[in-house]
């Protein structure tokens, strides 16, 4: 029985890290600027964690064999543990994800923390049972006032935000349902909730954040590669939460341009 278990025990492991070395299931291809790093340190991370799992399943597998039971009537020895292997395996784990942590912390907050540009195409993202809306300044670069009592997500356009049209800066804002971005410029987003914690996660561009009722959350990406990229909800947020996805089109700076003067025309 013992010999059994090393035998499953060793199989699960071999299998289950072929997956990840076949890479099977992975990330699908990055598309923003910050995607090389935050690769970079996926694998790191990987490749750490990895050999600690196959060195405890070795273990594991090895243990299980060799105190296997072997039909002696000598009564079992219980053992209080030993302090000092304690000790070390606790500061090395400490110090591996401490480690980790300053090692991508930079990445993490050059997203968050860094303002955006001045230059940067700003997108204000609002996720809702079960839609993302996305909405844009318009020429002036202003974003209108909203409020909370206009909010009307059957419209789907304006109302889905609540935009107050009596301000004037809300005048050439518009709302869509699909994202489109200009390459190799920064965007910044400026993301809300209308009511659950949503999370907008964009796959190729590694970028993910939860949005949260109340709070206004600036964020930024630079996508590298034109493109159609989906979008989805990462929060299991309701029953339609499966339906909440979209597309994010990165598409040449002209082809933006003709995008916007196209929506500015519809407004009119
Ligand atoms: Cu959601």
């Amino acid at each position: 029985m013992g010999l059994v278990l090393l035998v499953v025990i060793w199989l699960i492991t071999i299998i289950s890290t072929y997956f990840f070395i076949a890479k099977t299931w992975w990330l699908p291809v990055g598309a923003s600027a910050a995607a090389a790093g935050i690769d970079h340190h996926f694998s790191v991370t990987y490749i750490l964690m990895g050999a600690v799992f196959i060195a405890a399943q070795v273990a594991l597998g090895f243990c299980a064999w060799k105190y296997r039971a072997r039909g002696s009537s000598t009564r079992a020895h219980y053992s209080h543990g030993n302090n000092a292997l304690e000790i070390v395996w606790t500061v090395l784990t400490a110090i591996l994800f401490i480690g980790l942590n300053l090692a991508s912390g930079s990445i993490w907050a050059s997203e968050r923390f860094r303002p955006a540009v001045s230059n940067a195409v700003q997108v204000e993202v609002t996720g809702m049972q079960f839609a993302w809306y996305f909405r844009y300044p318009g020429p002036d670069g202003k974003f209108g006032a909203t409020k909370a009592e206009l909010i009307d997500p059957t419209t789907g356009g304006d109302g889905a935000v609540g935009l107050d049209t009596t301000d004037p800066a809300s005048k050439d804002d518009f709302v869509t349902g699909t994202m489109y971005a200009p390459v190799n410029r920064e965007v910044e987003i400026i993301l809300r909730s209308h009511d659950v914690i949503h999370s907008f996660f964009i796959p190729n561009m590694r970028f993910k954040q939860d949005a949260v009722p109340g709070l206004a959350i600036r964020m930024h990406f630079t996508p590298i590669a034109t493109g159609d990229y989906e979008l989805t909800c990462a929060e299991l947020c309701g029953l339609g939460h499966y339906k909440m996805n979209g597309m994010l089109k990165v598409v040449s700076q002209e082809e933006y341009d003709k995008w916007l003067a196209a929506r500015e025309a519809e407004k009119q």
